[in-house]
């Protein structure tokens, strides 16, 4: 039981940035339909979708609500004045070509926007339409998965070079005793150095090496592209995606599992997503017609999986008057979960009554949960679970 202990009190690091305020970027070669997607996913016309190439120059951002049931059967059991699910903040950003780390297409440019998200939803076009110009001449999602990879990659490398070089600078002023500021630097330099080692001799994205929890603070502050989550999503058309097949999807995840094995790969299709928004304008009709054509939508699946990707869970405030979702990084401790609807709530926090969902699901309601004894008090350690349902008492 001790050792057990030990590594249940280890704190969580993950790569990025420790905020629950995180976005997700759609990023791919220019002209494969990230804006079509985007404004599919923001149910909006934001995004600027057209049959060119850079189409697409400043970042556009949508708050997307992320689909679950728990929330809907809260829903129906409170029926709340007021509703209010999670969301995930996508960006819709510039298309990205050949040479863009050293500034050609939109570069740098697009790179800096890339760089000021979280995580990545990378769209791969593998649909046909001769009408849909491709800047590669042609559609191969391969070739397109490495110039991305590459684009990425060369980015992170020349800042890494840039900074390792100037820490071996600074390094060298040191004192040379060995006080705890040498030691830091000294550590610093050889994270650095391995981030380095990482992306060049091992051929691979930060994110895919194994970090300790001392040097992914050091990895942090460095924001690099490559360290970034990526979901891969298969642009198919109508017909392919529906009968789950396209030939390029075997060598799509023969590519993943080659280059960065573990991520997700999620088909999707644009051209049914808008005919379904424009031709049903409710949601039960869009599902009625998914169900005639034998398929799901993917649009819930796409955000589900950028919510999890960023390590974001949720947990819920329940009442007659509203019934809602707080988005808060896995990992987070009562207080600060808290502190997420208001930061009084933490600079004040008393403690959490907190019902497990599946409790309140078996036992039907709160009053049940509560003669059960499911009902806890949690106090300041509590490491909050995905699904807690919270009252928070403070004294602010
Ligand atoms: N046939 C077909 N056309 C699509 C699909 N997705 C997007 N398009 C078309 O492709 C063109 C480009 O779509 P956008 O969504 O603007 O593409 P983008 O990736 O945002 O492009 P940039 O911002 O220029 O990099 C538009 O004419 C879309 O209507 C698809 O699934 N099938
Ligand atoms: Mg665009």
């Amino acid at each position: 039981m001790p050792p057990k202990k030990a590594a249940a009190t280890e704190k969580k690091v993950f790569l990025g940035r420790p905020s629950n305020n995180l976005q997700m970027g759609i990023v791919g070669v220019p002209n494969v339909g990230k804006s079509s997607l985007f404004n599919a996913l923001s149910k909006c016309d934001l995004g600027k979708i057209a049959n060119f190439p850079y189409a697409t120059i400043e970042p556009e951002e949508a708050r997307v609500s992320v689909p679950d049931e728990r929330f809907d059967f809260l829903c129906q059991l409170y029926k709340p004045a007021n509703k209010v699910p999670a969301f995930l903040t996508c960006v819709d950003i510039a298309g990205l070509t050949k040479g863009a780390a050293s500034g050609a297409g939109l570069g740098n440019n697009f790179l800096s926007n890339v760089r000021a998200v979280d995580g990545i939803f990378q769209v791969v076009r593998a649909f046909d339409d001769a009408e849909v110009i491709h800047v590669e001449g042609d559609v191969d999602p391969v070739r397109d998965m490495d110039i991305i990879q590459t684009e990425l990659r060369l980015k992170d490398i020349e800042w890494v070079e840039k900074h390792l070089d100037g820490l071996r600078k600074k390094l060298r002023g040191a004192t040379g005793t060995a006080n705890l500021a040498d030691k830091a630097k000294k550590e610093e330099v050889d994270c650095v150095a391995k981030v380095l080692d990482v992306l060049t001799t091992q051929n691979k994205d930060v994110r895919k090496a194994t970090w300790t929890n001392k040097e992914i603070d050091i990895v942090n502050d460095l924001q690099l592209l490559t360290a970034k989550p990526v979901i891969y999503l298969v642009n198919l058309s109508e017909r392919d995606y529906i009968r789950k097949k396209n030939k390029w999807l075997p060598k799509i995840k023969a590519w993943i599992d080659e280059n960065n094995p573990g991520d997700l790969l999620i088909p999707f299709s644009v051209a049914l997503e808008e005919r379904l928004a424009q031709e049903f304008d409710n949601p039960e009709a869009q599902k009625a017609e998914l169900e005639k054509l034998g398929t799901t939508g993917a649009l819930g699946k796409i955000t589900t999986g950028g919510y999890s990707a960023l390590h974001l869970i949720r947990y819920f405030t329940c009442g007659p008057q509203e019934v809602r979702a707080w988005t808060i990084r896995d990992g987070t401790k009562a207080p600060q979960a808290a502190g997420v609807i208001h930061g009084d709530f933490e600079k004040h926090f008393i403690c959490g009554d907190i019902m497990q969902f599946n409790d309140l699901k078996e036992h039907g309601s709160e009053v049940a949960v509560k003669a059960a004894g499911k009902m806890a008090q949690k106090g300041k350690p509590y490491e909050m679970i995905d699904g807690d349902i919270c009252y928070w008492k403070h004294n602010a």
